[in-house]
Order: structure tokens, then C-alpha cells, then sequence
């Protein structure tokens, strides 16, 4: 068996996806992930220019071999661009095997350890009783963890809030904030910040009781005192867990959160590589991992790092906002499924508009996620209905302080 063609086609049908297709002499397709948010062409660039050429020819069984050759001949390795890339190669390799051998991808990782996976929604709120009433509409839509994001006085537009009231059944997307020639400047201040979330919390708490499992995402923007802080003052209140409390890039800044409150932190959804995770886990400074299979090199290292993070019980909770596509969630769903350290899934669901062109076996039922049962990972691209939906330039919003200084967004 061997690859005669791999295609990277463009698609913004609510928002850009980036998805490598390869097909096989024996007519067998498999679709990777490529989609970097706000930096897709990238991407798309490096796979048709560099990677596409030489996966011809290829036997599409190697998977390991590829993922190795992809990784090391660069010799410029790991970054966000090359490793989306490669990530849409593994997964498209991993899709076709799964159909080769008539077998979902999970059966060919090991096999269900669960009967679906755990996922949370993201509620937000522009004040007070509009987060109840959003935490209500994820609650009734069967989600059975919550992530907690409110507005803050002072500041006009936060990261995860809603601009607009929430419905049931109504999607929101806030990233990116806006389409066009340039990104949307927001404002940021962490002391009010610091002074405003455990009201929330305690607000929370007191109307949903002690049993929610409630998240938050403190997306990169404190200093790690500031975070130590944080999660020394949102104890009481038992979270699920503490997501981003400090920017990445400082892994030793998290001995310092550590030393200092229970409360459990999530990091790693810009993380690109095993090795990122290394001294956070052996370490045992987190407790949950944030890869998300598309940024992370797809689904083989995906598996690497959790098996690395079980001997520490430190587990799974992937990255999974709208700008991972269908192809990328059913890929990280079918490592979640067989491993057994899975801790929860980000499940934002995709518009309409996107799973007309990605049509999946995934379902989201009684709060459960299930990647489906069909051959490969589930998801089949429908080209036609793809191509109605052209690129469109999209930038995340950045943040600048009272003063005018660049802060994290
Ligand atoms: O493209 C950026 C998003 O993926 C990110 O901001 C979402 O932080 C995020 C989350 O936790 O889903
Ligand atoms: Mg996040």
C-alpha cells in the first residue's frame, strides 16, 4: 500500500479549518488537523510546499517512521506551524489504518477503557445572573462540568465571556473576536481581576451547591504570585481545576503556584511537544494535561505523553475550543476513550455550518462524548460543501494594559 495523493484544503464555513487529506493507491482517504488559529496558511504552506511532496509514495502503515522522518529530517524542530503539520499527517496515518483494518481508532490504541468521555462546557457571563443562566443552558444540554468565565468591572471585553446573551441551543464563538484586516485590541487589569473571581465563585456555590465540577481558565495573564494567590483564594470552593494561571513559556513559575494551594492546575494547550510536559510532570507541578492532538504532533505523541503523565496520576484534559476541527476533537476523543488516566474533554460543539462540512459519528449524549464507532477516526470531509466556504483572514484579539503595555491575551 502506498500514498498516491495528499490534498490541504481551506475551509471557513464559521470559522477557518485547515485538514490534510491523504489518499491511498488502494483508494483509501484519511484527513488530518492542521488548523493554527489566526495563523492557518501558515500551515497550509508548510504541508503543500514541504510535507505533501514527500509523502508520496509512502507507505501509509509507518506511522511511527513518519511521524520520526517529519520530525527529525526538518532539523529545525517543534514550533506551532511544524507541528500542526505533522499532526495532520499522524492523524490522517492513524484514520487510514483504522480503516484498513475495519476498526474505529480507539480499538487500535487499546480499546474503550470508558463508556464515553466527560466533557465541559464553557459558560459565561456578562454579570451575575446572565453566568447562572448560561451554567443552566450547559447544565440542561447535559454537561456535567463547567467552565466558569465572567466579565470584570472596569474591564470592557474579558477572554471566554459572551458578548451577547446566551440561548439554549445558541452557540457562541469569541475567538476570534472579529474577522477582518487586523486584530481587536482588548484591556486587561489582574488586580481587579484577582479582587472580582472568588465572589464569583462563592456566588456559584452558593446557587449550584458543593458537587458542580466548575473550571477556570486564567488564560496565561497573571505573574506566578498573582497565581498563587488565585488559587489560594478560590480553594474554598473546590475547582475542577485552575487552567493557564501563568504564561507558559516559565514551567518553573508552577513550583512556585504549587508551594502554595490545592487547588488543581491545568496547562499545555500552546504546547507543541512531549518534551514541553517534561519537567511539569516528572516534577508533578499540574495535574492536568492541556494538549490538544493537533498542536501536539496528533495522536501518537498524544499517547506518549499520557502514558509519561499515568505514572505520576496526573491526567487527560484536552484542548478542545471550536478552532480544533471535528477531524482533531474525534482524534484526541479516541485517545481519550483508551487511556485510562482521561480526566475531562473541552466540548464547545462545532456550528451547524462546520458539521455540514465535517460529517462525524460523534455524539455528545446524557453528558457524554463518543467518538462513534465507525472505521478511522469518524470524520469524513464533504469537499463540495467545503469549497462554498473560502478563507477568510481572522486574528485572535491581543491585550494592552491601562498604560498602554502589550499584556498576555
Ligand atoms: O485559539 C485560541 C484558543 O484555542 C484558546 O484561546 C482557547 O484557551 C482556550 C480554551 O481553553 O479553550
Ligand atoms: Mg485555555
Amino acid at each position: 500500500m502506498k500514498i498516491i495523493a495528499a490534498d490541504v484544503i481551506v475551509t471557513s464555513p464559521s470559522r477557518n479549518f485547515v485538514t490534510l487529506k491523504i489518499t491511498t493507491n488502494d483508494g483509501v482517504t484519511g484527513l488530518g488537523d492542521a488548523t493554527l488559529n489566526g495563523r492557518e496558511l501558515a500551515v497550509a504552506a508548510y504541508l503543500r510546499e514541504h510535507i505533501v511532496p514527500l509523502l508520496l509514495d509512502r507507505d501509509p502503515h509507518r506511522i511511527e517512521d513518519t511521524w520520526q522522518f517529519l520530525y527529525r529530517s526538518a532539523y529545525w524542530r517543534r514550533g506551532s506551524v511544524t507541528m500542526a503539520a505533522i499532526a495532520a499527517v499522524d492523524m490522517a496515518l492513524w484514520d487510514i489504518k483504522g480503516k484498513v483494518a475495519g476498526l474505529p481508532v480507539y480499538q487500535l490504541l487499546g480499546g474503550a477503557s470508558r463508556t464515553g468521555l466527560a466533557a465541559y462546557g464553557h459558560a459565561s457571563g456578562r454579570d451575575i445572573p446572565e453566568l447562572f443562566d448560561s451554567i443552566k443552558m450547559h447544565l440542561e444540554d447535559g454537561y456535567t462540568h463547567i467552565r466558569v468565565q465572567t466579565s470584570i468591572p472596569g474591564v470592557r471585553a474579558v477572554y471566554g465571556v459572551a458578548a451577547q446573551t446566551q440561548s439554549s441551543g445558541e452557540r457562541y464563538d469569541y475567538e476570534p473576536a472579529s474577522r477582518g484586516a487586523l486584530p481587536v485590541e482588548e484591556d486587561w487589569d489582574t488586580r481587579a481581576y484577582l479582587r472580582h473571581l472568588p465572589g464569583v465563585f462563592e456566588a456559584v456555590r452558593n446557587e449550584f451547591g458543593p458537587t458542580l465540577p466548575l473550571l477556570h481558565d486564567g488564560h496565561h495573564r497573571m505573574t506566578p504570585i498573582q497565581a498563587a494567590k488565585l488559587g489560594k483564594s478560590l480553594e474554598p470552593f473546590d475547582l475542577f481545576w485552575l487552567e493557564d494561571c501563568t504564561p507558559a513559556e516559565n514551567q518553573e513559575a508552577l513550583r512556585l503556584v504549587r508551594q502554595h494551594t490545592t487547588t488543581p492546575l491545568a496547562i499545555g494547550e500552546v504546547f507543541n511537544t512531549v518534551w514541553d510536559f517534561q519537567l511539569l510532570i516528572r516534577e508533578q507541578l499540574i495535574d492536568y494535561v492541556r494538549a490538544a492532538s493537533t498542536h501536539f504532533g496528533g495522536i501518537s505523541p498524544l499517547k506518549k505523553v499520557m502514558d509519561y503523565a499515568a505514572q505520576y496520576q496526573i491526567k487527560s484534559g484536552f484542548h478542545g475550543p471550536t478552532d480544533v476541527s471535528p477531524v482533531g476533537l474525534a482524534a484526541q476523543a479516541h485517545v481519550g476513550l483508551a487511556i485510562h488516566n482521561f480526566g475531562v474533554q473541552e466540548y464547545m460543539a462545532h456550528s451547524d455550518r462546520t458539521n455540514s462540512v465535517f460529517e462525524q459519528t460523534m455524539t455528545f449524549k446524557d453528558g457524554s462524548l463518543h467518538p462513534g464507532d465507525a472505521p478511522g477516526l469518524g470524520v469524513e470531509l464533504n469537499e463540495e460543501a467545503a469549497a462554498a466556504f473560502p478563507y477568510q483572514q481572522a486574528y485572535l484579539p491581543y491585550n494592552r494594559l491601562a498604560d498602554g503595555t502589550m499584556h498576555d491575551w
